[in-house]
């Protein structure tokens, strides 16, 4: 996708701001945090104040990106611009949509920066929008702005535009990975970003405790398996998320394992909340692109292969009955798909 004509319309907003507020989904990820530190970075060449928000708190095991400290859930000071990253949907901005900053938000321009497959409820007051499937994260298209601006990020803005890349192509070994997504590391590189330093430092993060080594025992017991093994299903309830969540993200310690259990093709990871609250993590494995499709079905969103679902008022044997004969079916049509060709 050539962003030639979004990116002059974003220059011209650039050029007519002082202060522009900085807005990730809720639940972020590494590309998430990564597009906003780099964001940051590159209004500060630009003299540009940034403010980095996000509704939710942001996991720990994002830590290893440094910038982390600089994202807060209060907007304290006035902006002129609002640039939302890795998000297209409103659904997936459930806490800022009650907030009165809403309000304020919209009086203002505002850039979308997104490379989401499956769009519903999309963001409708944006004045540019930039969202290409095709790119591996939304640090890939703010690397490209840097570029057409003619602007050298710092090294805390490369780093965060390689975790970015790193954190949606799984370590550049996903289907999102293009021949053009390694030419964009080795540039990085060139100018800076330091691989070894950002991996020795997640490795460190991510380095499981014995409780959590463990707790996955415990999560590996509790999956169930259904329909051939094709689709896995974890529930996690409260207390799960009481004494683990914050120590560790159960989906990054169950998924790679679970799409290497033989058969499986779609696992499906819920956190069912005391008031009933949801959210559901889709993994799917290559071949099997269903994972946006699935959470559309619930008013979801994401990616071919990742994706997620946010519900409220649920109940959960009904949703997980659902779910499951949802991906089922969706699982079915890929295989009709593949005898008729
Ligand atoms: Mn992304």
């Amino acid at each position: 996708m050539n962003y030639h004509k979004q990116f002059e319309a974003i220059a011209k907003l650039l050029r007519a701001v002082q202060s522009v507020l900085i807005i990730q989904a809720d639940n972020p990820d590494a590309d998430s945090l990564g597009s906003s530190v780099a964001l940051s970075d590159l209004c500060q060449q630009l003299a540009i104040s940034s403010q980095l928000y996000c509704a939710t708190t942001l996991s720990n095991y994002l830590q290893y990106i440094d910038g982390f400290n600089q994202v807060v859930d209060q907007v304290n000071q006035d902006f002129d611009l609002t640039i939302f990253v890795d998000v297209s949907t409103k659904t997936l901005l459930a806490k800022l949509i009650e907030l009165p900053l809403l309000s304020q938000i919209k009086q203002k321009p505002v850039i979308v920066l997104d490379h989401h497959q499956e769009i519903d409820n999309q963001i409708d007051f944006a004045t540019v929008i930039i969202n290409d499937s095709l790119a591996s994260s939304t640090g890939e298209i703010i690397f490209q702005l840097t570029k057409h601006l003619n602007i050298q990020l710092t090294k805390l803005g490369l780093n965060a535009i390689l975790a970015s890349i790193l954190g949606d192509t799984q370590s550049l070994s996903n289907q999102l990975t293009k021949a053009e997504t390694y030419r964009l590391v080795a540039d990085l590189i060139d100018q800076g970003a330091n691989r070894f330093e950002l991996d020795k430092k997640r490795k460190a993060l991510n380095s499981l405790p014995l409780d959590i080594f463990h707790y996955k025992a415990d999560l590996i017991k509790r999956t169930e398996f259904y329909y051939d093994n094709a689709i896995a299903v974890l529930v996690l309830r409260q207390e799960d998320i009481n004494n683990y969540s914050a120590q560790y993200n159960q989906i990054a310690l169950m998924q790679n394992d679970l799409l290497q259990v033989q058969n499986v093709k779609v696992i499906l990871i819920i956190k069912y909340y005391q008031d009933q609250h949801l959210t559901t993590g889709i993994r799917a494995n290559y071949g099997y692109p269903i994972a946006s499709q699935l959470a559309k079905h619930f008013n979801g969103g994401g990616h071919q292969y990742a994706s997620g679902i946010n519900l409220i008022k649920q109940d959960l044997n009904l949703f997980k009955k659902d779910i499951i004969i949802k991906a089922n079916q969706l699982l079915n049509e890929i295989n009709d798909n593949h005898q008729t060709l």
